[in-house]
């Protein structure tokens, strides 16, 4: 009989402490669109006084009160880069829309919380610009307060460390969201792989959410990523013996359960998939 090990998880870990860094607030009046149509605001947030460290994550609050135009709160973007428009080269962050931005132009307190898509390393300056969407309308984004979380290791938030043949399940519903590009609560979990064909399957209810994973080596380089739109994700490669790391993420804002198959073979995936006929563990 194949020996399932079952991990579930049943609450948060700790955080570790974290250095976070917070700009002092200010507004943004009139904000119009990108070029060509105009009038969007940009800054260099006093240009590059951000202790250096890996930033991964950001937090932004502002009062949004529309202006001409006709624009939706939904429509305001941030982006974070290292450099004026005409002059980026790094985008730690493309148009990202708040959280709570609604089909309408009523006044109401916006917060973007993400994950930049490039971690922002401090000491260089970092540009804050916002927009809104919508062709030729403008609004007042006031009180404008960033902050960035530094990063987080992966190996800190692990949530237990699956051996070949390990199942995981798993539920991302109401976890932080430290990782990746999207606001969705995400997992981490380690692997202890003997070396030669690590393969890996999230299984999910595709018809109520979709989950994506990635894996990282134990300095936590991204390898190789999974993100379809159906279920199971798989990811298959032959990596020498060490550890490594899954991130299970959902797209956009999906949370939910999944159960995530770590075998050292495809034809060990196949026959489980195939009908659970008996496999046996591979052991160093
Ligand atoms: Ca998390
Ligand atoms: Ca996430
Ligand atoms: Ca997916």
């Amino acid at each position: 009989m194949k020996k399932l090990v079952l991990f579930c998880v049943v609450g948060l870990l700790a955080a570790p402490a974290m250095a976070d860094y917070s700009f002092a607030p200010f507004d943004a009046l009139n904000v119009g669109n990108l070029p060509p149509d105009g009038g969007h605001f940009e800054t260099d947030l006093g240009g590059g006084a951000v202790p250096v460290a890996t930033y991964s994550r950001f937090e932004v609050s502002a009062h949004w009160v529309a202006g001409g135009g006709g624009p939706w709160s939904n429509e305001a973007n941030l982006f974070f880069t290292d450099n004026d428009i005409n002059n980026i080269s790094v985008i730690y962050q493309n148009g990202y829309t708040a959280d709570n931005g609604a089909a309408d132009g009523n006044p109401i307190d916006l917060t973007w919380t993400g994950v930049f898509a490039t971690s922002y390393q401090g000491g260089d300056p970092l540009w804050f610009l916002a927009c809104q969407a919508y062709v030729g309308s403008t609004a007042d984004w006031t009180g404008i307060d960033i902050t960035l979380i530094e990063a987080m290791a992966m190996s800190a938030h692990s949530l237990g460390t699956l051996a070949p043949g390990d199942i995981a399940n798993g539920d991302t519903t109401g976890h932080s969201n430290d990782f990746k590009y999207n606001r969705a609560g995400d997992d981490i979990w380690a692997l202890d792989h003997p070396g030669g064909t690590l393969d890996l399957s999230l299984a999910f209810d595709d018809t109520l959410i979709d989950l994506d994973m990635w894996l990282f080596d134990s300095a936590e380089v991204e390898l190789d990523g999974a993100w379809e739109t159906t279920s199971p994700e798989a990811i298959t490669g032959d990596y020498p013996a060490g550890t490594y790391y899954v991130l299970v993420d959902g797209w956009e804002d999906s949370e939910g359960a999944y159960t995530l198959t770590y075998t050292p073979e495809p034809t060990s995936l196949a026959l489980l998939v195939l009908g659970g006929l008996a496999v046996v563990r591979r052991r160093r």
